[in-house]
């Protein structure tokens, strides 16, 4: 049977990878294949959003680099919640330099992300390199690469022969877990994909952001996460009760694919 059709517990079970092992445990334990895009630019704004939306979700993405008041504190308490809620830390950083920069960009600087994110993303238009450079940083600590196979937004250009280019090296570089983009790319070592663009309230925002239902992406393009921001916490929304429609929304999408 193709990936798409078998449970989420039984990929993890199967899964050559303990971090991946990890999350699907993860999502078959709290039934949420919901991740949150919590870009908020407060350290108080985005703990308390952790804290409140962290028993409905798989994995909490950020952009560490938009909160102004960020400190190490910041990142000890993300840990603490992360812990707390058991689930994984994925920082968006779309890493998109050569191997030797990325390399510094991912284990040092402030934000030191390979340091407490579980996963992150690169683009690969300067070729195979930088996978190789973020992999010396992240593989002995046991993290995990998603290459930016596509984008939500109206007019990208990761399409065709590039998306295709973004699969092989994927398929052929082990810190690779999976994929940003819109749906199930290949059959290889159960490669997983992430998708962002997804709402129930909105067709898009007002810069070219396009929002697809949880229907779409996960039932009939068999990706196996959603990610999901402003739908949840969006202005004059109670993000708990958000949280809890996408969880129910997208797991009801998952049910269906698997046709229970
Ligand atoms: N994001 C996208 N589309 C993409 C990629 C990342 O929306 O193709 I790659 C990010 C941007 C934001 C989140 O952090 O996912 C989506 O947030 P909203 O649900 O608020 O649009």
């Amino acid at each position: 049977a193709s990936f798409s059709q078998k449970t989420y517990a039984q990929r993890g079970e199967e899964h050559a990878h303990p971090l991946v092992k990890a999350l699907f445990a993860t999502m078959e334990r709290k039934q949420s294949n919901l991740s949150l895009a919590a870009d908020v630019s407060s350290k108080a704004e985005l703990l308390a959003l952790a804290d409140t939306v962290g028993p409905y979700i798989c994995v909490l993405k950020t952009h560490i680099d938009v909160v102004s008041d960020f400190d190490a504190d910041l990142v000890k308490q993300l840990q603490a919640l992360a812990a707390k809620h058991v689930c994984l830390s994925f920082d968006d950083c779309k890493f998109g330099d050569l191997g030797n920069t990325v390399k510094l960009q991912y284990g040092g600087g402030i934000y030191r992300i390979a340091d407490w994110a579980h996963i992150t993303n690169c683009h690969v238009i300067p070729g195979e390199g930088i996978i190789q450079g973020l992999a010396e940083v992240g593989m002995p600590k046991g993290r995990g690469l998603l290459l930016l196979a596509e984008m939500s937004s109206a007019g990208m250009l990761a399409t065709g022969a590039y998306t295709d280019k973004n699969v092989e090296m994927a398929i052929a570089n082990d810190f690779v877990i999976g994929f940003i983009g819109s749906r199930r790319f290949t059959e290889e070592r159960d490669l997983i994909t992430m998708t962002p663009g997804v709402g129930l309230h909105a067709s898009g925002d007002a810069l070219g952001q396009q929002y697809r239902t949880p229907k779409k992406i996960v039932t009939e393009n068999g990706s196996d996460i959603i990610i999901v921001g402003r739908g949840i916490y969006g202005p004059g929304k109670d993000a708990v009760a958000e949280a809890k429609r996408y969880r129910e929304a997208g797991w009801t999408a998952y049910l269906d694919r698997l046709g229970h």
